[in-house]
């Protein structure tokens, strides 16, 4: 996706309030998810060849917490298959405005179409791919069971789940050298110490990380018949799960 402003929200200091995905962020997203989770480029790649492998003809892709459309364009760039439809949920009004410019702004073969919604109340059905990119970590811990559920529920035999999500490790040390990697990663792309320590307080219980064998185990109780990760850099990764 097209850079667009520079993300510099927390460049000066800021009252301490949670993170929100409100038209500040909308605003600077493309360069803030960059700059700021390991990989995510080479995810949305492998996003728009996993769509291209796995879309069956006539059936739904669903991008949920799709923010501005980064993954919904890659699954429409991707999709060989006739007759599909790509459909992008998100529940910050902001983000599906701007997603909506970017959508209108790309000739599709696989159309996109934007709800702005709970993508916890949406119906999903006939789908052959879902794709929660770095979603879930932001719902409570409490509804997750829930949703990957619905997401099982909504697959046709054979489907796909993407589910990219920021981990925690399970060991103590690791997890700090992780936590310590990814704020390096952060300075090398020009992040200030003010700016990395007011992003991680701001963040605090909004966005809740959790283990890839919490993961993995969800989503083989809820009915997946296999999961595996397929990208991991530091505590961030992306995990494809099979119907
Ligand atoms: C990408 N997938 O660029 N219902 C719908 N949307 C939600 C909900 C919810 N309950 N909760 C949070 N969101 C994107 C990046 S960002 C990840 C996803 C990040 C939305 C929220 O509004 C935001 O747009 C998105 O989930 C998470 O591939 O910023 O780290």
């Amino acid at each position: 996706m097209k850079k667009t402003s520079t993300d510099n929200i927390y460049q000066s200091p800021q009252p301490a309030s949670p993170f929100k995905f409100d038209a500040r962020v909308a605003a600077v997203f493309p360069d803030m998810i960059q700059r700021s989770v390991p990989g995510y480029d080479t995810i949305i790649e492998g996003i728009q060849s996993l769509s291209q492998r796995f879309v069956k003809a006539n059936t739904h892709c669903y991008d949920l917490g799709c923010s501005l459309g980064a993954a919904s364009l890659a699954m429409s760039r991707g999709i060989q298959a006739d007759g599909c439809k790509v459909i992008g949920v998100d529940n910050s009004p902001s983000m599906i405005e701007r997603s909506q410019l970017f959508i209108d702004a790309y000739r599709h073969h696989t159309p996109v179409e934007l709800v702005c919604g709970d993508l916890q109340e949406i119906p999903l059905t006939n789908a052959s791919m879902v794709v929660l990119n770095f979603t879930l970590q932001f719902i409570s811990v409490d509804n997750r069971d829930a949703i990957i559920k619905k997401i099982v529920d909504g697959l046709n035999p054979g489907g796909v789940l993407i589910l990219s999500e920021k981990i925690k490790a399970s060991d103590d040390a690791i997890d700090n050298t992780l936590i310590d990697l990814h704020h390096d990663f952060k300075r090398a792309n020009g992040y200030s110490e003010l700016e990395i320590s007011q992003k991680r307080n701001a963040l605090e219980n909004v966005l809740l990380p959790e283990t890839i064998e919490t993961h993995s185990e969800r989503l083989l109780g809820m009915g997946f018949k296999s999961v595996d990760v397929w990208f991991k850099h530091f505590n961030f990764c992306s995990m494809m799960a099979f119907k």
